[in-house]
């Protein structure tokens, strides 16, 4: 079969965009050999809805044994009863949750969007906004963290049936046992979503949602480096408290509520060749080795902040607790949008994405922030020492952001320096 050129041509051309620039993406990385080797498998050949040993297809003895791999390395990667490996991703998680414990119209509470929150928790635009009735509580302006008793407070006045924690723009950590008391004192259930600091989490340098939560979701492809996906797991299952019965008249548990949510929920066939895939990256987060980079990415993190705040920048919260942080642009710069900032960056090979501060005066198109996060720079095996020279390189072209020759110099320097970082930092 002759070779599909211009695809082909095109994954060369991503490969050495990823290669020549440094990636600052707080929700990206660069995943191992292995894992890339089991995503590109003929496992993908395989339909196999339901689930090991209960499919509707005939021919998944061999894929039932990779998925329950998957499930019982991953928990005893974050000491859960009840895992489900199959969400296509993490909104896709979320949304079975949202699918299990609510009906359409019943309210949830989850973090505001633009303040660190994340559109499956209740955006107007996603199925979680449309469907169900979001209610939001906020990060404090004066300090940048959670508003533990404004959340309270949304609580009793709201009366909501879920309370969500997580976000994906948030560098501190939260605080799990308060929003379960507060989730147990409106008797509502508790998620957390902890698809960023998952592989922190994993490693041990965060505390684990699993001990507080009812349910907890996650992505796989972001702090903890495996395929893109996602995850559902508790720490400890429990019958329903809605009175779901099975058709035989039994309580349901909520593990086989969440399964059915998933498939067939929202769901159809798994992708067998991505749960493969986690199972590598759950077997790779098990070795002593995961810790090591796990702390690197901390590390990077709490250097990247301090070598902002040494220049002047605004961090969000004043540093972070994990691997990502947000930087408001508007104390240094104040003509200056996230977008133009995003822009000039790419443009000198530096990957950033524009984000929302709280409070921002700024629409979601324009932004007075951008985000950047630790965890694919570090997969590249750099130190803390290269986190001040990034904020250097940063800053020279934040300083003069539209400078076609400063940046095309800062793109040079930036190039030159990733040659000395292989892609994957020498792991198979
Ligand atoms: N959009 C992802 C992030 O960048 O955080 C989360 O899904």
């Amino acid at each position: 079969m002759k070779r599909d050129r211009i695809i082909f041509d095109l994954i060369e051309q991503e490969k050495q965009r990823q290669l020549k620039g440094i990636e600052l993406i707080a929700s990206e990385n660069f995943v191992s050999a292995q894992v890339l080797e089991a995503m590109g498998s003929v496992l993908t050949n395989k339909y196999a809805e339901g689930y090991p040993a209960k499919r509707y297809y005939g021919g998944c003895e061999v894929v039932d044994q990779s998925e329950t791999i998957a499930m019982e390395r991953l928990k005893k990667l974050f000491d859960a009863e009840w895992v489900n490996v199959q969400p296509h991703s993490g909104a896709q998680a979320n949304a079975a949750v949202f699918l299990a414990v609510l009906n359409p119209g019943d309210t949830f509470l989850g973090l505001n969007l633009s303040h660190g929150g994340h559109l499956s928790h209740g955006s107007p635009v996603n199925s979680s906004g449309i469907l169900y009735r979001a209610t939001e509580y906020n990060v404090k302006e004066e300090t940048g963290r959670v508003d533990y008793d404004q959340m309270q407070e949304v609580a009793m006045r709201c009366r909501p049936k879920l309370i969500v924690g997580g976000g994906s723009a948030y560098s501190r950590e939260w605080d799990y046992g308060r929003m379960r008391r507060i989730a147990d004192s409106v008797g509502a259930l508790l998620m957390i979503d902890m698809a960023h600091p998952a592989g922190l989490i994993a490693a041990g340098l965060l505390d684990n949602p699993l001990r507080y939560a009812h349910i907890v979701t996650s992505t796989t492809h972001k702090t903890l480096r495996g395929p893109r996906g996602g995850i559902l797991l508790m720490g400890k299952d429990f019958v329903n408290p809605w009175g779901k019965t099975t058709p035989k008249g039994e309580l349901k548990t909520l593990s086989q509520l969440l399964d059915s949510a998933v498939f067939p929920g929202i769901q159809g066939g798994p992708l067998e060749h991505v749960i493969a895939a986690k199972a590598v990256a759950f077997g790779q987060a098990l070795e002593p080795e995961y810790k090591t980079y796990q702390t690197q990415v901390k590390n990077n993190a709490a250097a990247l902040a301090q070598a902002f705040m040494d220049k002047g920048y605004k961090i969000i919260s004043d540093g972070t607790d994990n691997h990502s942080m947000l930087i408001d642009l508007r104390p240094k710069f104040p003509g200056l949008t996230g977008k133009a900032a995003e822009k000039a960056l790419v443009a000198a090979d530096i990957t950033v994405n524009k984000n929302m501060v709280p409070f921002d005066s700024r629409s979601p198109f324009q932004t007075s922030g951008i985000r950047v996060g630790t965890p694919a720079i570090s997969t590249r095996g750099a130190r803390e020492a290269f986190m001040g020279e990034i904020v250097e390189l940063i800053d020279a072209v934040l300083s003069k952001p539209e400078n076609d020759s400063g940046i095309a110099a800062v793109r040079a320097e930036v190039n030159a320096r990733m040659r000395h970082y292989p892609l994957f930092a020498g792991e198979s």
